[in-house]
């Protein structure tokens, strides 16, 4: 039984599942906190119930809000890591001790569950949009992240500190690995099980991609800018940076991340020739990119075909209404959106 780290559960309408995940994580720690999100059924009532402290938050904010006040308190009462889970039983409690393990052998690292062992499992147009961001936020974190979507994770609390945190809904996630992966912390994976059995989801996927999408292009953007004036400078994230300055403005940050999806196909190229000529006289500059001895190229191909990408989508979907089953978006992404970092391959 773990006492100085706690399980944490974010929660909306999950009084199905929320007491048995609770139950379920309190074989393992002796504290679960759960966050009733404006929650319009018996969710906060049935955690209670079930052994958990609750915080009730009386009006829906979201996933990454409420992971905020958790952090807030499991920080408050002194812990030294949380482990977040789903309410809604997708993440299995029985998992906990492959976190503790990995926590215990690597304290200061950011611990992240995978699904990608059992991909198959995986809705093929979720594990398409899993595939894309695995690329992009591997950029942004410096280093290869399988499963970037995973909310299944081991924070530990020094680390979240460390970290400014703006964003919101989903994208609160997203943020986390990104800005601790871009001060140098490691993130280490656990292999857990995909269960979408049941699964009744409140992610939307067209306002929630667009909404992490435009997170990661704008923080690239900014990665990038850095990166290609500066000498040997991998990292770029610090607390209460220029990033940070911006996403603590609602209206700007909003603004700001529109002007950088607009404009990142010219920016990309514009990092290209700083890339190839730049270099002459900041030795290093891109040093994130230069680790990887892909050249900057790559990079801006990928970007470029993200338009592409969109036509090649709706095109599969096209020919499947007609009766055709053409697999136009699987070689598309394997191809220009290629694991760079080596090693493990999903
Ligand atoms: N507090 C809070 N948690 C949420 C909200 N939406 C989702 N969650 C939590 O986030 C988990 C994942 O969300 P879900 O809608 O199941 O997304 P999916 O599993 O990615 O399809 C849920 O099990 C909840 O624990 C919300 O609006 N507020
Ligand atoms: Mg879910």
């Amino acid at each position: 039984m773990q006492s100085n780290i706690c399980v944490i559960i974010p929660a909306y309408n999950a009084a199905a599942t929320v007491g048995q995940v609770v139950r379920g994580a309190l074989k393992h720690v002796s504290c679960v906190l759960v966050a009733d999100d404006g929650s319009v059924d018996d969710t906060g009532r049935i955690a209670l119930k079930a052994g958990a402290t609750v915080i009730t938050i009386n009006k829906n904010q979201g996933k990454g809000h409420a992971l905020k006040q958790l952090f807030h308190l499991a920080i408050e009462k002194g812990f030294d890591a949380a482990i977040s889970l789903d309410a809604d039983g997708q993440h299995d409690p029985k998992a906990i001790p492959l976190f503790l393990n990995a926590h215990q052998a690597h304290p200061e690292d950011l611990i992240l569950g995978s699904r990608m062992m059992e991909k198959n499992k995986i809705p093929g147009g979720r594990y398409n949009s899993m595939h894309i961001a695995r690329f992009f936020v591997s950029l942004a974190a410096n280093q290869y992240i399988e499963d970037t979507q995973c909310g299944y994770r081991l924070y530990p609390l020094g680390l979240i500190k460390k970290l400014t945190l703006t964003a919101e809904r989903y994208t609160t996630e997203t943020e986390i690995l990104i800005k601790a992966g871009d001060t140098g912390t490691l993130i280490r994976q656990v292999p857990i099980r995909a269960i979408y059995e049941n699964n009744v989801s409140h992610f939307r996927p067209v306002i929630d991609v667009d909404d992490i999408t435009a997170y990661i292009i704008s923080y690239l953007w900014v990665k990038w800018l850095i990166e290609g004036v500066c000498a040997n400078r991998p990292y770029t994230y610090t607390k209460g940076g220029i990033r940070d300055r911006i996403g603590s403005h609602k209206f700007i940050n909003g603004r700001f991340q529109v002007f950088t999806m607009m404009t990142i196909f010219p920016a990309t190229v514009f990092y290209f020739l700083e890339y190839v000529f730049l270099s002459r006289w900041i030795k290093n500059n891109f040093a994130s990119i230069r680790n990887l001895n892909c050249g900057y190229f790559v990079i801006l191909r990928a970007t470029q075909m993200l338009p592409i990408l969109l036509v090649v989508t709706v095109a599969e979907q096209v020919l499947k209404r007609i009766g055709l089953r053409v697999q136009l978006i699987k070689p598309f992404i394997n191809r220009f959106y290629p694991n760079l970092w080596g090693g493990a391959k999903a």
